[in-house]
């Protein structure tokens, strides 16, 4: 038995280095270690051995089968290495064939247009001030000169946080942006202030071409101590310039609690140069924005003594500008995760 078993490793080792395929080394591991190979085989005859000579065949039986297992291993890695090199050598990589093309992302056009408005803000000194999207009623409305039941709060349609009572809102505008960072950057009513307050507003609209039930606002805010209407015309003429080029603008006066006097400043329509079309709805201008002089109230809600301190405050609606300076037809798009309208920018 214990010569059948070195002859069996022998053997087997033996074949095992002439073969040069997958297929002979299948057919090597059926014929040897297979469940009804050699190896098998003999190690069935263990059992009918006399007592005394078991173990010692049993261990040499163990060895074999260890034995042939690593070679086997062996020259599986040594076929396949073989293989890599003969594909290597057999046809060579060419380094400059051009590389496959790597699909990356790109910012989303609302993003890439609040970047630009951001910078032309930037450079005309206003810093970013970030505020939250769940506000409070308190801030979103009463501390903004709208007291609970107040008909102007029709025009912000409010989607209200269930089970607060309707204490808890998403924010309809960026305006309570305004009291937050008086609040905080002031410092008691101390010190001017020149920010923006970008981000996302939401309002229970009926969805069209140009209402979203989310959209961006940039809020911008100044405070000082003799900020005049002057200021703000000047300001917002400048912003239009370079935002849309030598285009006129005009004013029209407007209402909003939280400002007195308020005003909306419109743009000469980009589509048909103010000749008149569907976008403009045949008047030659888009409106961009609202703005005013901050009302007392709200500067004192803001911890600034409205008798020494002045300022103005805007809100302007990107996605509205991105339309104008890209000719989108719909705001839809911003929003509706459709390929074909994001990889055009
Ligand atoms: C306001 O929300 C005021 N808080 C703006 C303001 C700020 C006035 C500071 C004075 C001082 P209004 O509701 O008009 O105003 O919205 C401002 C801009 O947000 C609009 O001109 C428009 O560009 C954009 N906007 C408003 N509602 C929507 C909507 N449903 N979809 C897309 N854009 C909108």
């Amino acid at each position: 038995m214990l010569d059948e078993l070195q002859s069996l490793r022998t053997h087997a080792l033996e074949q095992l280095e002439r073969v040069e395929d997958e297929n002979a080394l299948e057919q090597w591991r059926i014929a040897f270690l297979g469940r009804k190979g050699a190896l098998a085989a003999l190690m069935e005859k263990l059992g009918t051995l006399p007592k005394e000579e078991r173990p010692a065949a049993g261990k040499l039986a163990n060895e074999v089968k260890a034995a042939l297992e690593t070679a086997f291993e062996a020259r599986v890695n040594a076929l396949k290495q073989r293989a890599l090199i003969a594909s290597l050598t057999s046809a060579p990589l060419d380094v400059t064939l051009p590389g496959r093309p790597v699909k990356r992302g790109r910012l989303h056009p609302a993003n890439a247009n609040l970047r630009e408005i951001y910078r032309i803000w930037r450079d005309m000194g206003f810093q970013i001030f970030r505020s939250r999207e769940v506000e409070s009623d308190e801030t979103n409305f009463q501390l903004l000169n709208i007291p609970p039941h107040h008909p102007a709060r029709d025009a912000w349609s409010t989607f209200y946080i269930a089970g607060t009572d309707q204490r808890v809102l998403l924010r309809t505008h960026t305006s309570p942006g305004q009291i937050r960072a008086m609040r905080e950057l002031g410092a008691n009513g101390t010190q001017p202030l020149r920010v923006i307050l970008p981000g996302m507003c939401y309002r229970f609209e009926q969805v069209s071409a140009r209402y979203e039930i989310q959209f961006n606002q940039v809020e911008g805010l100044a405070i000082g101590r003799n900020i005049t209407f002057a200021d703000l015309k000047g300001t917002l003429i400048e912003f239009a310039r370079r935002a849309f080029g030598e285009r006129p603008v005009r004013f029209y006066a407007d209402h909003f609690p939280f400002t007195e006097p308020s005003a909306q400043m419109d743009v000469q329509c980009i589509i048909c140069d103010g000749k008149g079309c569907a976008m403009c709805k045949y008047t030659g201008f888009l409106e961009i924005l609202g703005a005013g002089m901050v009302h007392p109230v709200v500067l004192k809600n803001g911890g600034y003594d409205p008798d020494k301190w002045s300022g103005f405050a805007f809100g302007l609606g990107p996605e509205r500008i991105a339309i104008l300076r890209y000719g989108i037809e719909d705001i839809r798009y911003f929003w509706g995760n459709d390929l074909r309208f994001l990889e055009q920018f």
